[in-house]
C-alpha cells in the first residue's frame, strides 16, 4: 500500500540537510514524499557563507490550502525538522492537527533538534534538568511518552558504554496497546561508535530512517533501530572516508568536504547490513 509523507524541512541548493537529507532515502525505500521547503538556502549554515529565502507561516498556509483545495491532503506521516520561527511552528501544529482529523492513524515524526545552539537552547536545558532530577533516562522516556509520542529515541546519551569511551549509548522506547487494551513498553539500548567529525544533516537522515523502519517494523523497535543506526553507520563511514581523501593527510575536512555521501549510499539505504545489534532492556 502506498505510504505518503509530508516533509516540512529546509531545502539547500548544495548539500544534504533537511528535505535534501530526508527525501531521497525515503523515496528509495518506496515512500511518496511531498516536500514543503521551510527555507531555501544556498547551503547549510555551517559554511562560511550562506544566502537564501525563508518561508513564512502565511506562505506555508497558502501551500497547504492549495493541497487541500484539490482534496489531496491525505498523509500517513508528517515529518518536521529544524524550525527557527515560533509562528511557523504554530502553523505546522495547525496543519498536523487538521491532517490528523482527516487520517486518525497519521503519525507525526518530530525531530526536536536539541543540538541547535540558538532557539532550542532552552529546550535542551529543560531536558538536561530533567535528566539530572531523575538520573535515569527511562524516566525521561516515560515522561516524553506521557507528552504524547508512542515512540521515543534518544540518539545520544551521556551514559557510559560497556564497549568503552569510543562508543556512545542510544536508547529507544515504544508503547503498544495490547488487544485487551492494556499497555506494554519495549525498550532498547544500542551502542554506537563515535566518529571524530561534525556532520550536518545526520539528524535529518536519522529521523527519516526511523520513520521508514518503524513503518516497516511497527511492533519491533529493536529491528527498526538496528536498521536505522546501520544506515547511519554506512552513510557516515562513506562520508568520512571520502572527506579525508579530499582533505589530504593530517588536515581536517571542511564543511563542503563533509557533505553526506547520500546518492553513493543508495544500496546501503535500501538494505543496510546490520552493524550494531540493539539489546532489549
Ligand atoms: N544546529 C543548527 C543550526 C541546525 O540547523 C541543526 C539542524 O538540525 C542542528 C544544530 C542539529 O543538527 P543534527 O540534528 O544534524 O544534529
Ligand atoms: O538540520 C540541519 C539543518 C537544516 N536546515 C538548515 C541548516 C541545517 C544545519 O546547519 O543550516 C538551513
Amino acid at each position: 500500500m502506498e505510504c505518503r509523507v509530508l516533509s516540512i524541512q529546509s531545502h539547500v541548493v548544495r548539500g544534504y540537510v533537511g528535505n535534501k537529507s530526508a527525501s531521497f532515502p525515503l523515496q528509495v525505500l518506496g515512500f511518496e514524499v511531498d516536500s514543503i521547503n521551510s527555507v531555501q538556502f544556498s547551503n547549510h549554515t555551517g559554511y562560511s557563507h550562506w544566502k537564501g529565502q525563508v518561508l513564512t507561516a502565511d506562505e506555508l498556509h497558502v501551500l497547504y490550502e492549495g493541497i487541500k483545495l484539490n482534496n489531496v491532503h491525505h498523509y500517513d506521516y508528517v515529518l518536521t525538522g529544524y524550525t527557527r520561527d515560533t509562528s511557523f511552528l504554530e502553523m505546522v501544529v495547525d496543519i498536523v492537527q487538521e491532517l490528523k482529523r482527516a487520517n486518525p492513524n497519521l503519525v507525526y515524526v518530530c525531530d526536536p533538534v536539541l543540538g541547535d545552539h540558538g532557539s532550542m537552547v532552552r529546550k535542551l536545558l529543560f531536558y538536561r534538568f530533567l535528566m539530572r532530577i531523575f538520573e535515569r533516562f527511562m524516566c525521561v522516556m516515560d515522561l516524553l511518552h506521557a507528552m504524547g509520542p508512542d515512540t521515543v529515541v534518544i540518539t545520544s546519551s551521556d551514559l557510559p558504554s560497556r564497549l568503552g569511551d569510543r562508543f556512545l549509548v542510544s536508547l529507544g522506547s515504544q508503547r503498544h496497546v495490547r488487544p485487551d487494551g492494556s499497555r506494554t513498553t519495549q525498550r532498547v539500548r544500542i551502542e554506537v561508535p563515535k566518529v571524530d567529525a561534525v556532520f550536518v544533516g545526520t539528524g535529518d537522515l536519522f529521523a527519516a530512517m526511523l520513520l521508514a523502519w518503524t513503518h516497516h517494523y511497527p511492533n519491533d523497535l529493536k529491528t527498526a533501530c538496528e536498521k536505522t543506526f546501520s544506515v547511519m553507520h554506512h552513510v557516515i563511514q562513506r562520508t568520512i572516508s571520502y572527506a579525508h581523501e579530499l582533505a589530504g593527510p593530517g588536515r581536517r575536512p571542511s564543511p563542503p568536504q563533509l557533505e553526506l555521501r547520500m546518492v553513493q549510499s543508495k544500496a546501503d539505504i535500501e538494505d543496510p547490513a546490520i552493524v550494531t545489534e540493539a539489546t532489549v532492556i
